[in-house]
């Protein structure tokens, strides 16, 4: 078995020779030293960063830089340190040469430095924490490995997120939901993989792109998982917590709602009873007794089928504000995911609309929640399909904190045997503007606490990391793993700048190379193209049921789970009007919800979410829907074909064979499938509308 890939986008020999202009070349950058301005006992982020740089310059310059004292220090080196730790590093963090920028707790600023006795240049990279210096190692890193100009670095950086966090839904047996790249790298066979060399190297990772949170076990917390929490498994868990700790991360678990009753053998879990609360209590302080710094708890409750307070006749803000009143000493948040909805619904009822079912829940409670609750909803009001619409909960309530969640993991888009790029689709996500408080009242602004006075905010999603050697399965799948936490740390970067990005540090491959064009262009291509070949204009679910990989138009249609599509011979869609519909439409801002709620603004992509329509009815882009409907299906499975021819143009030794012929081999697999849904989709809708294409092109 091959390890390629495993380095990930830290990846560091093969693209020496693109390294960074200035460098040795008369800058007077040649990097011999690295002087730190405190000492080195501790193993926290400064260490790491230390660390990181020292064998990062080595793979690119050949020689390992000595590590000195700041006094010691001489010729050309990088000098990094903490606020008030030296002069050199407060000059620095006091302003950049333009002037002004203000650097944050996670913040960090980069710029050389010319010693004026010497002429010999130094690099400064000074940051307000640890956690500061270890981002900007990684970030200077990243600009000698993608062959930057170094000359005259000036670097301002601040994350635009405060909560940076994953979600892993990793079963203690090893196996994890949703996940499509093996087994969990921190469970095996009822056992915590406590002190794996894997944990580490996936701890830098996620640091090397700003991650500050993960959660390490499902939100789902069965048996045995319910007992992470105790004495039995707190010793193991703490030491991931350590490790996670030196890479500047927190760590946080999932909770089952009902442990009181599996562990505490109480007859309730009723939130206003004294005896759960004060369990709850000792629970929670048992914890912070091995993880004094532990993040907090993540908790899915009354929601499909889990444990959670409606079975007391208590609401979510009862739930939540007992497990946030245990924390609260110690600086703890619960994180109380809004994923509720009536997951037993009898399709012949067509008045519930589960895509209304969040809202409904959760709006009524604004302000009913403790300080140190956050929110978690995800970005759609459905449930991670290729196409949905904002989730109308974000930034509707304004007392109460929330963060987004995204789904890194590819449940439903392909399942990393497909590629699909998500970064587009997230940042449409985070510059959806929800008017809540008039206009630019953005997603990302909400998230980043900028719309409502929100104590704690922030962006999560759930990962898609396993113990394949390449950590995600498909190689071209760890763009979006790189993606989202760039675009956590900056939405402001595009997502053709991270595609490129993520290309010249995984492949070693410079902008300009046609091979990294290729797979740039395969990138931007994918979600556009998933979006084709799949279910039609925002419509979603026609998936095979519980795997949701493949197509099956009625797989859900006459299912429990509130997830239909309503074709018949004269057409197809969810009416969501208020007009004549579920009325989903009037729970975003009027301006929002107008737009959807009249055929004539509401936009092509999102129009069979919120209207039924007939097959004949002519869409903003001129086709009738049954035509689009066949041209996207043709059109997506083209494209694939169309990667293929492309990426066996590639020149032979620029990606290497391993990775060529994994991908090739995994393209090879998406064809099928996109030929499968194409067929399939296409056939069922000739059939129920008896309409050809008016093309001629082959249906079944
Ligand atoms: O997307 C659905 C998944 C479930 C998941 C659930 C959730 C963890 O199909 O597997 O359960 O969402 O987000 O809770």
């Amino acid at each position: 078995m091959t390890d390629i890939g495993y380095e990930a986008w830290l990846g560091s020999g093969r693209n020496a020779g693109s390294i960074g202009s200035g460098l040795d070349a008369g800058g007077g950058l040649r990097l011999e030293q690295i002087a730190v301005t405190a000492d080195l006992a501790g193993c926290g982020p400064l260490a790491r960063a230390v660390e990181e740089l020292a064998e990062g310059l080595e793979a690119l310059l050949g020689r390992r830089p000595e590590v000195v004292a700041e006094s010691r220090r001489s010729g050309s080196c990088v000098l990094i340190g903490t606020a008030r730790t030296s002069a050199v590093i407060d000059d620095v963090l006091s302003g950049s040469s333009s002037g002004g920028s203000i650097v944050g707790p996670e913040g960090y600023c980069i710029r050389v430095r010319k010693r004026s006795a010497s002429q010999q240049c130094c690099i400064v990279l000074a940051g307000m924490t640890e956690k500061g210096v270890l981002y900007g190692a990684f970030h200077l890193l990243r600009l000698l490995r993608t062959g930057h100009d170094l000359t005259a670095l000036d670097v301002t950086e601040n994350p635009a997120f405060a909560l940076r966090m994953i979600n892993h839904w990793d079963n203690m047996d090893g196996s994890i939901e949703r996940g499509y790249a093996g087994r969990s790298i921190f469970f095996r066979d009822g056992e915590v993989l406590a002190g794996s060399k894997r944990i580490t190297d996936y701890a830098r990772l996620m640091a090397s792109i700003g991650i500050n949170g993960i959660a390490v076990n499902n939100v789902n917390v069965h048996e045995l998982e319910t007992q992470l929490i105790t004495e039995r498994y707190l010793p193991q868990v703490a030491r991931i917590a350590d490790v996670f700790r030196s890479y500047g991360i927190t760590l946080y678990l999932s909770v089952n709602y009902a442990s009181p009753i599996q562990l505490g053998g109480l007859g309730t879990a009723d939130p206003l009873d004294e005896s759960v609360r004060s369990w709850w209590r000792d629970k929670i302080a048992d914890i912070y007794r091995y993880i004094p710094d532990f993040g907090g708890v993540v908790v899915k409750a009354d929601s499909e089928n889990r444990p959670g307070p409606f079975t007391y006749g208590r609401n979510h803000a009862d739930g939540a504000n007992m497990l946030a009143e245990a924390l609260e000493p110690f600086g703890g948040l619960v994180l109380w995911r809004c994923f509720v909805y009536n997951c037993h619904q009898d399709w012949r009822d067509r008045s519930t609309d589960r895509a209304k079912a969040a809202y409904d829940h959760f709006k009524p409670l604004d302000g009913r929640f403790k300080d140190n609750v956050i929110l978690q909803i995800k970005n759609g009001p459905m449930d991670f399909q290729v196409r949905e619409p904002v989730s109308p909960l974000i930034g509707a309530m304004e007392q109460t904190n929330q963060m987004v969640e995204f789904q890194i993991t590819q449940e439903y888009t392909g399942q990393q045997r497909d590629v699909c790029y998500l970064v587009p689709q997230w940042k449409e996500v985070l510059d959806f503007d929800t008017r809540c408080c008039g206009e630019g009242s953005t997603v990302r602004r909400i998230a980043a606490g900028e719309v409502h006075p929100y104590k704690h905010s922030g962006i999560t999603a759930v990962s898609s990391v396993g113990d394949d050697a390449n950590w995600t399965g498909h190689h071209l799948a760890a763009a979006n793993l790189y993606g989202y936490g760039r675009l956590l740390w900056n939405p402001g970067l595009s997502a053709e700048e991270i595609a490129l990005e993520w290309i010249g540090l995984t492949f070693g491959l410079k902008r300009e190379d046609s091979d990294a064009a290729v797979t740039h262009r395969i990138l931007l291509e994918s979600w556009p193209a998933y979006e084709q070949y799949t279910a039609p204009l925002g419509v979603g679910w026609m998936v095979s049921p519980h795997y949701h990989y493949g197509v099956d138009v009625d797989g859900y249609e006459y299912s429990k789970w509130g997830t239909y599509h309503f074709a018949d011979r004269d057409g197809i869609g969810v009416d969501r009007t208020q007009a004549t519909g579920t009325g989903y439409t009037a729970q975003y801002q009027p301006e929002v919800g107008e737009r959807y709620e009249h055929l004539d603004t509401c936009p092509d992509e999102l129009l069979l979410f919120f209207h039924h329509v007939p097959y004949t009815h002519v869409l903003k882009s001129g086709a009738t829907v049954i035509q689009h409907i066949y041209d996207t299906h043709f059109a997506g499975v083209e494209q694939v074909d169309k990667w293929i021819a492309e990426w066996k143009q590639l020149k032979a030794d620029r990606v290497d064979a391993d990775r060529y012929a994994h991908i090739l081999e995994r393209l090879q697999m998406q064809l099928e499938n996109a030929r499968q849904w194409r067929d399939v989709i296409n056939t069922y809708f000739y059939r129920k509308s008896g309409i050809p294409d008016a093309h001629g092109r082959v249906i079944y």
